[in-house]
């Protein structure tokens, strides 16, 4: 454990090149894409900082000084990240959660052998008042031949992702990410502009704290879902009841379980059979970092980093946390929990 103090300051450059020389056959390409996110979420932070003043300073439907109309904050997160790796010349392809085709490298510029999905603004709609969102971003190695990044690069199971992690916008700014040797935590330190490491190596607690689930769904629930809910509560008597904490961000909520233990839940349910999140931009990322700190996330049947994708916006449920809660899904017969039809799903149970 490295201790925070005025001699052992880590800059989130320092910790990238010292992982990258464990890897004496690294290009350095995918420690320029984690400097580049490093920098687009010290960019959107910025722009976070200030939405409050967007009624002083003009609201979205306004024209500015420049004679631009104003863009929504998520608008301009995707824009931000766009413009921080179409031409840095490590990327073939990305893909956000914004937009609903791959993005290509413009003509003229450089294609690299890596892609990038990403969740600009995750929990945008909390802005407003004033709660934490987050950018959360995924990186695979390109997989087919060409120069240029497909649709098969993108459509990767999450167990093949290269780099992992988040940016959360809350009291403070946080990047957290993960390239498979462990989960690392940096904060920004405003004055100087610079991710500092905060929180090396981090452990999920074994012992959950929390349940994160919105409640309002559980009339459109199917019994398994709520009777698995009772048993967090632990309204079966089987086990202690877990403190419920809902943000509504799923970045917050996330972040929040990482550190203090517990686990998040967004079930599929009557209206939504598929949940609401996304597989690709939000479920796994998060989960290659879960896994990395010692936790698990499951769809209520596969381990959520061996689903294999079949659409860019492809929705998942969502169980993620600590491995206990996690595992305790297993206990509950969740067959009818998703849409019927999906024969992958039938009788696979989670993984440990
Ligand atoms: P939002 O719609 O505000 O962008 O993925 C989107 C997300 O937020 C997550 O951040 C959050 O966990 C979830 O949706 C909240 O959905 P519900 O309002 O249905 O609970």
């Amino acid at each position: 454990m490295v201790k925070h103090t005025a001699t052992s300051v880590v800059t989130i450059e320092r910790f990238i090149i010292d992982q990258e020389r464990e890897h004496p056959e690294a290009t350095g390409e995918l420690s320029g894409v984690l400097y580049d996110m490093a920098l687009a979420g010290k960019m959107i932070a910025n722009k976070v900082r200030s939405a409050g003043l967007a009624d002083i300073l003009g609201s979205t439907s306004d024209v500015n000084v420049q004679g631009e109309v104003q863009q929504k904050l998520d608008v301009i997160s995707n824009e931000i990240i766009v413009k921080a790796f179409d031409h840095g010349g490590r990327l073939c392809a990305m893909a956000s959660e914004e937009e609903p085709d791959i993005i290509h490298i413009p003509d003229g510029f450089r294609n690299g052998k890596y892609v990038l999905l990403f969740d600009p603004l995750d929990g945008s709609s909390n802005i407003d008042v004033n709660v934490p969102v987050g950018t959360i971003f995924s990186v695979y190695k390109k997989i087919t031949r060409g120069a240029r990044g497909e649709m098969e690069d993108m459509l990767q199971p999450g167990r093949r992702q290269v780099a992992a992690g988040y940016v959360i916008y809350g009291s403070s700014t946080m990047m957290v990410y993960t390239t498979g040797q462990g989960a690392h935590g940096f904060t920004l330190d405003p004055s100087i502009g610079e991710f500092l490491l905060s929180h090396p190596n981090i452990r999920i607690p074994e012992c959950a704290r929390y349940l994160s689930v919105n409640d309002a769904y559980e009339q459109d629930w199917p019994e398994p879902t709520r009777n698995l809910m009772r048993r967090y509560r632990g309204l079966d008597g089987k086990q202690k009841s877990l403190n419920v904490r809902y943000v509504g961000s799923l970045v917050a909520d996330f972040h929040r379980n990482l550190l203090g233990g517990g686990i998040f839940c967004y079930p599929a349910n009557a209206k939504s059979p598929m949940g609401k999140l996304r597989l690709l931009y939000e479920a796994n990322p998060l989960a290659f970092i879960a896994e990395q700190a010692g936790g698990m996330a499951c769809d209520g049947f596969k381990r959520i980093l061996d689903v294999e994708p079949r659409e860019l916006h492809q929705r998942t449920p969502l169980y993620i946390g600590s491995r206990a809660e996690v595992q305790t899904v297993s206990e509950f017969p969740l067959e009818n929990m998703v849409a019927p039809g999906i024969p992958e799903r039938r009788g696979v149970r989670p993984v440990d």
